[in-house]
């Protein structure tokens, strides 16, 4: 079927829009990735790990790992996710790790970070999602960013747990919707301050190298991607 020249438009200045603001600010929301159905296939593929496995994690934050399964591997494949993720890495990038990150109440307060070890490389080698399973307030243990930082090529300050920093931005999520992130970009979890725990995948990506990509070749170690901080009690 044809789409009007409107509609092509429309989509066209969307794409953009988007492509603009993950080059410069470093992040970008995706409104309602996941609809109700997805949502629950997703919790319930959460509770068959926590069935299996028990909760694994210390203080007050609760991690899920290894999740599986049909809904889990939608969210892999979401279109408009991948298409975010190729504009950060490139095509094909390459699964990271898929769990569940939920800090109870009063809990999951982190210092900013960028999901990169090492002198700065000269492309992003690493991408992040954080797809809320519930929904996220402000002061809810949202995920917060410093749009920008990440082509700054610095490292993230130490000392920034539950301290402001200039220009973040804390990203309230409906259930269901995202945030992507450049995984160079600095960015942390909050202090949940509402009275339910906060259910959020976190999601990685990193870049393959097209030498990693052909068949004939060995591919070389992967990029490392940490998570620069702890959750703080
Ligand atoms: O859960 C979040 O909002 C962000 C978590 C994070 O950045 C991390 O654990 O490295």
């Amino acid at each position: 079927m044809f789409r009007n020249p409107v509609d092509v438009d429309a989509a066209s200045t969307r794409r953009l829009a988007c492509v603009i603001t993950l080059d410069t600010d470093g992040y970008l929301l995706l409104p309602d990735l996941l609809d109700a159905a997805a949502l629950a296939g997703v919790r319930a593929a959460m509770q068959d790990v926590l069935d299996r496995d028990g909760p694994r994690g210390p203080g007050g934050t609760l991690h899920v790992d290894d999740l599986s399964g049909p809904a889990v591997e939608a969210v892999w494949t979401a279109p408009d996710l991948v298409a975010a993720v190729e504009h950060v890495l490139g095509p094909g990038p390459g699964r990271g790790a898929l769990h569940v990150r939920a800090p109870h109440p009063g809990f999951g307060a982190q210092a900013l970070h960028a999901d990169f070890a090492g002198p700065p490389p000269p492309e992003p080698q690493v991408a992040v999602a954080i797809v809320a399973l519930v929904d996220v307030a402000e002061d809810g243990g949202a995920t917060r960013v410093v749009p920008g930082t990440h082509v700054w090529n610095r490292s993230a300050p130490g000392d920034t747990v539950d301290r402001t920093w200039p220009g973040e931005r804390r990203i309230a999520l409906r259930a269901g919707s995202a945030v992507v992130l450049n995984g160079h970009l600095w960015h942390s979890g909050t202090r949940n301050r509402s009275t339910v725990r906060r259910d959020a995948l976190q999601v990685t990506w990193r870049r393959v190298t097209a030498l990693a990509r052909s068949p004939s070749s060995t591919a070389p170690p992967d990029t490392a991607a940490t998570s620069a901080s702890e959750e703080m009690a």
